[in-house]
């Protein structure tokens, strides 16, 4: 994947058990968020400005936008699977920018000189490969909290990034394995601004309230 850009891993996640889904869909409907992952995943990089992004998803997470929606539009879309390629239809639609890839290095080769900027937009399985992957250099994690009267129901998931030992409030913790040493440390508002550029209105600083929730955008990078 000779000069290909470096990953960014986007998602919104529960605080604190980092929940993504629930029934193959996202847990919530947050249209203040969704805008936000629209405007990063889609804004032309000033420095790189002939070239447009590239999202990668798994095929579950394919299947879970509706069909009218998808490919996402002004992105290359990239569905990894290891099984029938057929069932990801590519050609149907008329739309040109969707293309499937067996693996991430796959899809890095097919997608590396020809995208700006590559994010990975999930689900958990890809998440987790891409955090071992040593192209991924940031995490942009929007943090959803519940603001149940109750304050104690948290939010129904039952698909987790849990392979995140860094977040604070993470079950499992960093072991020595790892050096004893945080990978991955979170940056500042001004650091997340600069990263996602004047483009995208819809960053504030957080937490935002939307519906029964407040959530605020994070960026998080490797250290090491
Ligand atoms: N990351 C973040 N921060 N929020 C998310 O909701 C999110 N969702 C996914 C991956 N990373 C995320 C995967 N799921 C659409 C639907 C589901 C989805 C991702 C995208 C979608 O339809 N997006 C449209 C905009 C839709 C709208 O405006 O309502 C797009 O063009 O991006």
């Amino acid at each position: 994947a000779k000069s290909s850009p470096g990953l960014t891993l986007i998602l919104a996640a529960s605080v604190p058990l980092l929940g993504i889904g629930k029934n193959n869909a996202l847990p919530w409907r947050l249209s203040g968020e969704i805008k936000y992952f629209k405007q990063v995943t889609t804004r032309v990089d000033p420095s790189c400005p002939e070239k447009p992004n590239a999202i990668i998803m798994g095929r579950k997470t394919w299947d879970s936008i509706p069909a009218r929606f998808r490919p996402l539009p002004d992105r290359i879309n990239v569905v990894l699977t290891r099984g029938n390629q057929a069932a990801i239809d590519t050609t149907t639609s008329g739309k040109d920018n969707v293309l499937v890839a067996s693996s991430l290095d796959d899809a890095i080769d097919k997608v590396g000189q020809k995208a700006a900027h590559i994010f990975v937009i999930g689900g958990a399985q890809i998440y987790c490969q891409a955090l071992d992957h040593p192209l991924t250099q940031r995490i942009l994690l929007t943090e959803v909290n519940s603001t149940d009267p109750e304050g104690v129901a948290p939010i129904d998931c039952d698909t987790y990034f849990d392979k995140f030992p860094w977040y604070p409030q993470s079950a499992v913790k960093p072991t020595s394995k790892d050096g004893g040493e945080l990978q991955w440390k979170r940056q500042s508002y001004e650091d997340l601004k600069q990263f996602v550029g004047d483009q995208v209105t819809s960053l504030q600083p957080g937490p935002i309230a939307e519906k029964a929730y407040t959530y605020e955008f994070t960026l998080w990078e490797r250290m090491a």
